[in-house]
């Protein structure tokens, strides 16, 4: 009997060992992670409060918000989730750019709307604009 408990304290301990490996190699930071850092070059306009917030999320090929409407100057920010397949959101004119996303994953952008007019936003991913994933920006005086 005592020998049987020996052993298993050695399974213990064994087990515990195994687990704790696991666990440091995860704290590891991955490539992926080092490369977001390097992405964020406006990182100043990250910390600036904006004047308007859109929560947009993208599906097989819409967005739920199909038209903005913010005043000339405003700092927008785009919180955007994709729901169902791959997407980003993207405006020209202001070279606001989302990453492109996994289904379940999200990506915020912050840009000044410093021109009026009407622009398209869409999802640069394969023919999802010619498919209607489009919607309307429009910046006022
Ligand atoms: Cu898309």
């Amino acid at each position: 009997m005592k020998y049987f408990i020996i052993l298993l304290a050695v399974v213990i301990v064994g087990v515990l060992w195994f687990h704790l490996t696991d666990k440091a190699e995860q704290l590891d930071p991955t490539p992926q992670e080092t490369a977001t850092m390097e992405e964020n070059s406006e990182q100043d306009l990250e910390e600036i409060e904006p004047d308007v917030t859109f929560k947009v999320t993208g599906v097989n090929y819409s967005y739920n918000v199909k038209e903005m409407r913010v005043k000339k100057g405003d700092v927008v920010r785009i919180d955007f989730t994709s729901n169902l397949g791959f997407h980003d959101w993207v405006v020209d004119e202001f070279s606001a750019k989302t990453k492109t996303l996994r289904p379940g994953t999200s990506d915020s952008i912050t840009f000044v709307a410093d021109k009026v007019g009407t622009f398209e936003y869409y999802c640069s991913v394969g023919s999802h604009r010619e498919q209607g994933m489009v919607g309307s920006l429009i910046v006022e005086e």
